[in-house]
């Protein structure tokens, strides 16, 4: 509301009067009107991340942990675990041996790869092997574990929209009743299924996310390396690919979209700002982001918040390749994304 109201004494008396009846009037509101939310930009680099990553491998196993996992809270979220106020990120470290054991749940998630090789996730009866820089699918209420058949430690980002079941109230989750679920997909079935732009005649989409389960590296940098070469870059992103559901074209979530984008050496971005929560994970590179006010200094595996509606530019010396995903799938879907190019 932009008029002031002046507040006579027989409007504060009925103000009070009414406020035990759990009535208050709209005239002496306080709440924001404008975009954004108090939330902050924050970079966690991966120099302190992994030390710490490492030390709670020492600390706890995945029996008692169930998933290792540091959550990255945004500074004014304490002990919400979110990064911003619709998206969850957290940092997974799985040791050789260990086993993450098969649960669902409500929230969907995402697997950004980060370090070491050697580890899988099985979801739905399909095992994946992960590598650094893929990009998996876990849909909403699969069965999912993970282990590590390998010999070094593998880290992952976990992405989930936690946030969303948790404001409706809709979070449900459930053990499967063993640790490691059995398989009854061969490895490779999703990709090799909808992988190539092909769909099986009959298939039907009738789930809410991506049938294809992994995006694997090779592909989405080999994808990028092309499109530098045939088409200019954004003046904001680069060169940016979106994560498509190979089923209808749109986001691998109802909720969640994912982002890969090449910054070719020398790229200076214009800023924009957009009102979905953005979360970044540098793939390689070096460069620096202004977000806001503050500009932050990022290498490989770093990962920066930018909440809605903060301006953001990227400046970069090197060839880089950064991973995102943001809660824009949702706000295309409710009719409530903006965004400018500043
Ligand atoms: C979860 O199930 C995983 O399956 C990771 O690896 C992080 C954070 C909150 C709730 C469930 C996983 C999670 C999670």
């Amino acid at each position: 509301m932009s008029n002031a109201v002046t507040i006579t004494p027989e409007l504060a008396s009925f103000s009070k009067e009414i406020k035990d009846l759990n009535l208050t009037p709209l005239w002496e509101r306080t709440v924001s009107q404008q975009p954004g939310t108090p939330c902050k930009g924050k970079i966690w680099s991966w120099s302190d991340l992994e030390p710490k990553l490492l030390e709670s491998t020492r600390l706890i196993g995945t029996k008692d942990a169930e998933r290792r996992v540091l959550m990255l809270e945004n500074p004014v979220l304490p002990g919400t675990s979110f990064s911003t106020q619709t998206l969850f990120t957290g940092l997974q470290i799985i040791l050789p041996g260990e086993v993450a054991s098969a649960h669902r749940h409500t929230p969907n998630a995402l697997r950004f790869v980060v370090k070491g090789k050697g580890a899988y996730t099985s979801v739905e009866g399909e095992r994946t092997m992960m590598s650094p820089g893929d990009f998996i699918v876990t849909p909403n209420w699969a069965w999912h574990d993970h282990g590590n058949i390998g010999n070094e430690p593998v880290v992952w980002m976990d992405g989930l929209d936690s946030a969303f079941t948790k404001f409706f109230g809709a979070t449900f989750r459930e053990d499967y009743p063993v640790d490691v679920q059995p398989l009854y997909r061969s490895e490779g079935d999703a990709i090799a299924t909808f992988g190539s732009a092909l769909l099986p005649v009959e298939y039907k989409f009738e789930g809410h996310a991506s049938p294809l389960l992994v995006y694997p590296y090779a592909r989405t940098r080999e994808a990028l390396h092309h499109l530098q070469k045939t088409q200019a870059a954004h003046p904001s992103h680069g060169v940016k690919l979106r994560y498509a559901n190979p089923a209808n074209g749109k986001y691998p979530f109802p909720t969640m979209a994912a982002f890969m984008q090449l910054l070719p050496k020398g790229y200076c971005g214009r800023p924009y700002r957009t009102t979905e929560s953005q979360v970044f994970n540098v793939a390689e590179g070096h460069g620096s982001v202004k977000v806001g006010d503050e500009t932050f200094h990022f290498g490989p595996h770093d990962i920066f918040v930018v909440p809605p509606w903060n301006t953001v530019s990227f400046d970069v010396g090197e060839d880089c390749v950064v991973f995102s995903y943001t809660d824009r799938a949702a706000q295309d879907a409710l009719g409530f994304l903006r965004e400018e190019m500043l």
